[in-house]
């Protein structure tokens, strides 16, 4: 199906996001078509989906259901208005969504990416603190290693250095960074969450008392880190985070953009590993990756300390023109319906174990100094090439899509991410091709 020009003809143009994009360019790597667990390439070459489209498409690619309530959607009303105006089907979908968020998290703001999720999550929290008379509690707390988007407030609270160090000083200030949780030492080959670690959350304790609790808004934490290659809570490190917040009147937002829709098991991480925060954000797996959607969903009593003051005033100076769009809204309620239907958010943890075993049979390889894995994600980390970071990763993704696996390289950690539909023979041919990759790499 190589009937579409190759991007020699007309490869300046487009500016690639996140890409070495003067490498990319020399030796193109186009996908054109997506079935199920496939994709297909521009050559014609079937390739499996290791990644489901950068942790998006959970039900995976080309579900009809979705495609049809889209085009029926459009045809019938392809934009409206969300600011002073409404139309139905954005509250279906957060009625819908408050069915499976953690308890209590029931009102739902919408935007339209991950990026956008973190700011607004962060925004509710600076302007919730301010209206329960707060208003010292301004300071923000990330952690290293984290990803947040790349809006000013998520490279602000984020902690990946690359993401961060070209934008000097235009980062929020009073952002404080918690330590990450990579402890290769204690902690590699844990099969689950690691064992050590958990005194890391207490790190917060010196950061309340450096900078005074009456003067921090919130705390944002991934449950589990994707970007930075794949990097799990060791045990009890959420509920010693969740205590500590509590105590000192301090928000905990979750951001669920990856963990969200069942990549960890349950809807979401939080109900997984039993931690409810105050904000919890998510977007790819909430339509499917099908339209751009995220969602945040805050607590009813977050909620309702901005209902205050008189019925005509708006009470939150924030949305996007696309907040709540139909046709992304009708992606979404039919992702949900596919979801729920298909059971989707039970298989990673009824394929975990089979999962865990296939991902541990690469312990032995050359390089390979670790092996993280819940759900069903996994990072594997390898030792770095002589050459310089990342080179070893970047060859082991390359040699893997070249043998017709699509897996996502962060530095020397290769991270695999199936769709929720994955079944055993395709982890069965995803590891022995990663297999072969890491012993030529
Ligand atoms: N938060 C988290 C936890 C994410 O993982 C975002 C926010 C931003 O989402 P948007 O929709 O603005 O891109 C993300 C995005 C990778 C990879 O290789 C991960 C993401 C994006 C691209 C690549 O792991 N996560």
């Amino acid at each position: 199906m190589a009937n579409h020009p190759r991007p020699a003809a007309s490869a300046e143009h487009f500016w690639m996001p996140f890409t070495a994009n003067r490498q990319f360019k020399a030796s193109p790597r186009l996908l054109e078509s997506a079935e199920g667990m496939y994709y297909t390439d521009t050559d014609g070459r079937q390739v499996i989906d290791g990644t489901a489209g950068l942790w998006c498409c959970n039900a995976g690619h080309g579900r009809r259901e979705i495609t049809e309530a889209v085009s029926r959607q459009i045809a019938r009303m392809d934009f409206a208005p969300t600011f002073q105006m409404g139309h139905p089907l954005p509250f279906e979908l957060a009625e819908r969504l408050a069915e499976i968020a953690p308890a209590g998290l029931n009102r739902v703001f919408f935007t339209n990416s991950g990026s956008e999720s973190a700011d607004t999550a962060l925004k509710v929290a600076l302007a919730y603190q301010r209206a329960i008379g707060q208003g010292s509690r301004t300071r923000l707390i990330g952690r290293e290693l984290a990803y947040h988007g790349v809006g000013f407030g998520g490279i602000s609270v984020g902690g990946m250095g690359n993401n961060r160090k070209a934008f000097g000083s235009s980062l929020l200030p009073g952002v404080d960074h918690l330590p990450h949780t990579l402890d290769l030492t204690r902690n590699a080959f844990t099969r689950g969450l690691p064992e050590h670690g958990v005194e890391l959350a207490d790190e917060l304790e010196r950061l309340v008392i450096l900078h005074g609790a009456e003067n921090i808004a919130a705390v944002i934490v991934e449950p589990m880190s994707g970007s930075a290659g794949v990097i799990l809570p060791p045990q009890g490190y959420l509920q010693r985070l969740r205590e500590i917040t509590r105590k000192h009147g301090i928000l905990l937002i979750f951001d669920e953009v990856i963990t969200g829709f069942g990549r960890v098991g349950e809807a979401f991480a939080a109900q997984r590993w039993g931690v409810t925060p105050d904000i919890l954000t998510c977007a790819k797996g909430l339509t499917n990756g099908a339209v751009p959607m995220g969602a945040v969903f805050v607590s009813e009593q977050i909620h309702e300390a901005f209902m205050q003051g008189p019925e005509g005033a708006i009470e939150f100076f924030h949305g996007y023109t696309y907040s709540g769009h139909p046709v992304a809204c009708a992606a979404a309620l039919a992702t949900q319906e596919i979801y729920q239907r298909e059971n989707l958010f039970q298989k990673a943890i009824e394929l975990e174990p089979y999962w865990q075993d296939a991902l541990f049979s690469l312990q032995d390889l050359p390089n390979v100094t670790d092996i993280r894995t819940v759900g069903l994600v996994a990072g594997i980390q390898f030792a770095p090439h002589a050459d310089g970071a990342g080179k070893r990763g970047y060859e082991v993704f390359r040699r893997c899509f070249e043998d017709g696996l699509l897996a996502r390289a962060s530095g020397d950690t290769i991270a695999l991410s199936p769709a929720l539909i994955v079944e055993r023979e395709h982890i069965d041919a995803m590891i022995e091709r990663l297999a072969d990759a890491i012993r030529k790499s």
